[in-house]
């Protein structure tokens, strides 16, 4: 993973969490500053935010990743084992430049356990659930509380994937709205055909830079 300092003075820790001040670079910067010097930009100025992608097996968490990341799809089934990290940097329509960590996290059904080490420092998150099978909307019901145990409040959406399956969906449109009624934000996307795809991305990272750090309506 990348670790290049985001911000001038800024440390990025390894797990991508938020940046903390690094006392010895702004020492370096103070005597600079003094003299009316001009700080030299560095090569990689961007903010990252560290965002994780949750739900059960085979929802799709790794192809809309990689639908996001470099605009492709397989029909290949390849497990994740562990994590996968990705980065791209986006442009925020009238907002900063961002770089998104995305932690690809292998998927898990209700018997197991989350594995929170994944979590740390996560900045917000997407749940994914598959259309064609309703069971794993229990299981993002389930992984949302946990979540919320371990990290406490953070920007989240859910994304129900394979809507290009649409005709043979389980999960129905009342499933969704009750869903909404409690103030989720969900999303139907096909990362094989893209619908839905970048749209979720981008907002949430819209919510995770939120100028006051709190998400609007709908996204805890
Ligand atoms: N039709 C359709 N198939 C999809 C879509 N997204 C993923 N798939 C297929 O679903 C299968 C599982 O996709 P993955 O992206 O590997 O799923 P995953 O959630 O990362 O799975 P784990 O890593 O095991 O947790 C693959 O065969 C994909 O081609 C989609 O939007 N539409
Ligand atoms: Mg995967």
């Amino acid at each position: 993973m990348d670790q290049a300092a985001g911000q001038v003075g800024e440390f990025i820790p390894e797990d991508g969490g938020r940046p903390f001040f690094h006392r010895r670079a702004a020492a370096l910067l103070i005597p600079l500053r003094g003299r009316g010097t001009r700080v030299p930009a560095m090569a990689d100025e961007t903010v990252k935010h560290k965002i994780c992608l949750l739900g059960s097996f085979a929802v799709g968490k790794t192809s809309l990743v990689s639908r996001f990341v470099s605009s492709l799809f397989s029909e290949a089934y390849l497990t994740t084992v562990g994590v996968k990290v990705d980065k791209k940097v986006i442009d925020l329509s009238g907002g900063p430049r961002v770089t998104l960590l995305i932690w690809d996290v292998h998927g898990e059904d209700l018997v197991q356990t989350l594995q929170t080490a994944y979590l740390r420092g996560a900045a917000g998150y997407l749940l994914v659930a598959d259309g064609t099978r309703a069971t794993t909307l229990a299981v993002v019901r389930d992984i949302q509380r946990r979540v919320n145990a371990a990290l406490g409040p953070r920007p989240f959406q859910l994304l129900v994937n394979k809507a290009d399956l649409r005709d043979a969906w389980e999960v129905t449109e009342a499933d969704l709205q009750s869903l909404r009624d409690e103030g989720w934000t969900v999303t139907e996307t096909s990362a094989r055909d893209g619908t839905g795809v970048d749209e979720a991305f981008y907002e949430l990272a819209a919510r995770v830079v939120a100028p006051d750090g709190i998400p609007p309506a709908g996204g805890r």
